[in-house]
């Protein structure tokens, strides 16, 4: 099994995710949401590019369709909720469609349709998405989201994140797997930075975050293994797999 990272949504190329299982990082904030709505019971999640393209797709069943997400980590005016994951509760989201738009997370997903499988992680499900790609044992590509398609630290230490669980499930048996340069970075960059807050703090979005007084938001994102869910990106839905 061999890993790789691609760490931008913008550094994507289609080559690169052929026969590939890519795993979509969006730590801040749009998979750490994703992956918290379906784990409160929403039905799916359809990722989309464009604010329109989510409205006019959200009109089609007022009743079920939930609209979500951001630009420039605002919420969207006429839109039902935010880009917080704190805004996707069991009472809001059970039951229903959740329409998403992100500046960074959703165009990441979308640009990554070529690939075989598609996984959503963050934080809060790394260890379910690292025990999912043991059992697969194909070859991964990580793609982080970046934030406007420049590397971006909390994703990257997130993936750190997730290939040391992945090394921790082989055990002895680690040598199956092979790791890309980055793909050893992103491990060492998590290793050597284990209380996770002391290293993101100087991420630029992180920062962003803060000035938007998001604190409860970047407490949750970063607490990990508090779901054991993995979503599947299949014909533009997000579900959960088991
Ligand atoms: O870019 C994205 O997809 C968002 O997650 C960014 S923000 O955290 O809402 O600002
Ligand atoms: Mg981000």
């Amino acid at each position: 099994m061999h890993i790789d990272v691609i760490i931008s949504a913008d550094d994507i190329k289609e080559e690169k995710l052929k026969d590939k299982v890519v795993v979509i990082i969006d730590v801040l904030r749009a998979t750490s949401v994703m992956v918290t709505a379906l784990n409160n019971g929403c039905k799916k999640v359809i990722p989309v590019r464009e604010v329109e393209e989510a409205m006019n797709l959200a009109e089609q069943d007022k009743e079920n369709n939930l609209l979500g997400g951001e630009r420039d980590g605002i919420k969207l005016e006429g839109f039902h909720f935010s880009n917080s994951p704190l805004d996707y509760t069991k009472e809001a989201v059970e039951g229903k469609i959740l329409i998403m738009t992100t500046t960074n997370g959703t165009r990441a997903i979308k640009n990554s349709e070529s690939a075989d499988m598609i996984l959503i992680a963050a934080m809060i499900n790394g260890k379910a998405v690292a025990e999912k790609l043991a059992a697969l044992k194909k070859d991964v590509v990580f793609v982080n989201a970046g934030t406007y398609g420049q590397f971006s630290m909390d994703d990257f230490i997130t993936c750190g994140y997730i290939i040391k669980c992945m090394k921790d499930i082989y055990g002895d048996d680690n040598k199956s797997m092979s790791l890309s340069d980055i793909a050893i970075t992103a491990e060492y960059i998590y290793k050597a930075n284990p209380d996770i807050h002391s290293f993101v703090k100087e991420a630029s979005h992180y920062k962003r975050m803060e000035q938007l007084s998001y604190n409860e938001d970047l407490k949750y994102c970063f607490t990990k293994d508090t779901v054991d869910i993995v979503p599947v990106y299949k014909a533009g839905e997000l579900k959960i797999i088991n």
